[in-house]
């Protein structure tokens, strides 16, 4: 520890810490408008001047390191002018529109211009040169409304490995996007969404679908259906001022009734469907491999629930294609289920249903027009709405959220086990699945006080856990003795690093799973701003808790599953499962 003075006060910091971090320890919010928590500073947008004795020019508090003995003065005249102007250039040359801009209560740079007491712009001058791209089904990018604070160019190149987006140009002509002005549709972007997820303003955002859902709920043609990720619960309860980490589910499932579906149902539904099916999917892979020494099997098998992952495989690893499940992701079976087997519940077609879904995820808005989603012979998943658009859409139609009571979710397709509420963590997938295959294969029960695979949980980037597979079932014999090795990764360059290391054969798996986004869906790109680490454990530890408080923590005792497949699917990976629940994918 080391002793610096803020503002005339003695404080003992950590000598590893930036003048931002120590002033932030000592209680003192410096603002920022480019430094993001778990990144390293880039001093881009300049805002979190100070003044340190000694040095001539105000420092960048974000990039500087503190000292034994170092005096830093965070409020003077000299700080609070240049900060001042610093934002009112930044005014001058936005196309701000506040009134009318998707961001409009949430933008960092309104905030700061509020904190600071800006009542007008002295430096009217030229603004920068806007332009709409509205190239891809899942996001918006305003170039007239980037600050160029390069938030979206370290997420999408550093934590996603996907460097779709970067800085061109110099000085006022400096502008943030694919090379050459290309649209986003025209460059390997998977539309995970990370950018509109630390863009402090509004210069990437997700495509709305809340115009489309409202009229649908007003169509009397309609049976409008809704689905909701397991990631919503634990995160939506932010956009109405909950902490991070609250579980909203009851008060999520009431807001939704309100706001007019006909019938609300859980995306976990049909991940416990998942499971089912990709479990079969896996030991049948596995059987070619032991029983029939197929060589020409394509093992490890890997995850597909996630499109930005799917995008990222056929972009940039086509040769792993193969090795992705066929099962489709629960978003897309679930659509494709609601038109067929409920419709037939409700004497409806398929073209009388509309399915709305609510995700973490603005990739999902991509993977719901892909080509192959339309299985029940219309599309499978009408709209897709964001965690922050279903917020919008309760504010917008003045339901007081905080205080509803909690509902139920209805029947078929809205009971879930445990095992389906982890999917929204990394290693959830993973740690379902084997809760699954290890009955199924042992007939032996897993003790419910023992369930989490502690080894694929947390954050850490890469995860791996072997599972020795002991006096399996007779139909399992084959598998008797195997040491079943799996991992998980999420965040796409942790996901690269785990391909190239089985493209050189430095490891070896049978399954893998690859969520697209930072801790997975809890960390979604459709989630509230502004989403750290810390944010993201506390929405981990919700889902967690959901499991926990289950009694029902394993997708095969799911009672309605159990129904779907008696009443309507036959077996897992039967010929309708077939038809309605898998695709494959080709670059
Ligand atoms: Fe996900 Fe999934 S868990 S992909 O992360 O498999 O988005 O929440 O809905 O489809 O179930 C997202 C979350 C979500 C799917 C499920």
């Amino acid at each position: 520890m080391i002793t610096v003075t803020i503002n005339n006060q003695k404080c003992e910091v950590d000598e590893s810490l930036s003048v931002l971090e120590a002033t932030r320890k000592a209680g003192i919010n410096i603002p920022t408008l480019c430094k993001m928590e778990d990144h390293p500073a880039t001093g881009a947008c300049r805002l979190c001047v100070v003044e340190v004795e000694g040095a001539r020019n105000l420092q960048a508090a974000c990039s500087t390191p503190v000292f034994e003995g170092m005096e830093i003065r965070t409020r003077t005249r000299r700080v609070r002018e240049a900060r001042k102007t610093l934002v009112e250039l930044l005014l001058s040359e936005h196309c701000g529109e506040c009134q009318t801009c998707v961001r409009n209560g949430d933008c960092e740079l309104q905030d700061v211009a509020r904190e600071m007491g800006i009542r007008e712009i002295r430096y009217p001058g030229e603004r920068c040169a806007g332009g709409i791209d509205d190239s891809t089904p899942a996001l918006t990018r305003d170039s007239g409304k980037c600050i160029k604070c390069r938030r979206c160019v370290t997420v999408c190149g550093e934590v996603q490995g996907v460097g779709a987006l970067f800085p061109q140009g110099r000085g006022f002509s400096t502008r943030i996007g694919p090379a050459f002005t290309m649209d986003l549709d025209d460059v390997p972007c998977v539309q995970c969404g990370q950018c509109a997820a630390v863009c402090p303003v509004g210069a990437i955002n997700e495509r709305s679908h809340q115009e489309e859902v409202w009229a649908a709920l007003q169509d009397p043609g309609q049976h409008v259906v809704v689905q909701t990720a397991p990631a919503i619960r634990a995160a939506l309860g932010e956009c109405f001022n909950y902490e991070p980490g609250t579980l909203v589910t009851g008060k999520m499932t009431t807001a939704l009734r309100k706001l007019g579906f006909d019938s609300v149902f859980d995306t976990n539904f049909t991940a416990d469907l998942t499971i089912m099916e990709e479990g079969t999917e896996l030991l049948t892979r596995l059987k070619r491999l032991v029983v029939e020494k197929d060589e020409a099997v394509s093992l490890p098998m890997f995850t597909s629930c996630s499109p930005g992952w799917i995008r990222f495989a056929e972009y940039f690893y086509p040769e792993f294609l193969p090795n992705i499940s066929t099962c489709k992701s629960p978003q897309q079976m679930f659509g494709s289920v609601a038109k067929t087997y409920y419709a037939g519940k409700l004497g409806k077609k398929a073209e009388e249903i509309t399915v709305v879904s609510v995700m973490p995820c603005t990739a999902k808005k991509y993977e719901a027009q892909r080509p192959e989603m339309n299985d029940s012979g219309v599309r499978d998943v009408d709209f897709v709405l964001t965690t922050r658009e279903l917020a919008e859409m309760i504010k917008s139609a003045g339901i007081d959220f905080r205080n509803l009571d909690d509902g139920e979710m209805d029947a078929p397709m809205g009971l879930s086990s445990g095992a389906a509420d982890i999917f929204a963590n990394t290693g959830g997938v993973m740690e379902a699945a084997i809760r699954t295959a290890y009955e199924l294969v042992t007939g032996r029960e897993l003790p419910l006080e023992n369930l989490h695979v502690e080894a694929v949980a947390g954050l850490e980037g890469i995860k791996e856990a072997s599972l020795k597979l002991e006096n399996c079932q007779p139909d399992w014999a084959f598998l008797e003795g195997v040491d079943l090795k799996v991992a998980a990764a999420h965040g796409l360059s942790n996901a690269r690093k785990l391909l190239e290391a089985l493209r050189s054969g430095l490891k070896e798996y049978h399954f893998v799973e690859v969520m697209t986004c930072p801790g997975g869906c809890i960390g979604g790109g459709g989630q509230p701003r502004y989403t750290d680490d810390s944010v993201r454990l506390k929405r981990m530890h919700a889902i967690f808790q959901e499991d926990e408080g289950k009694v029902l923590r394993k997708s095969h005792n799911n009672p309605q599953i159990a129904q779907i497949y008696s009443e309507f699917l036959g077996a897992p990976l039967g010929d309708r499962s077939h038809h309605l629940l898998h695709t494959h994918y080709t670059a």
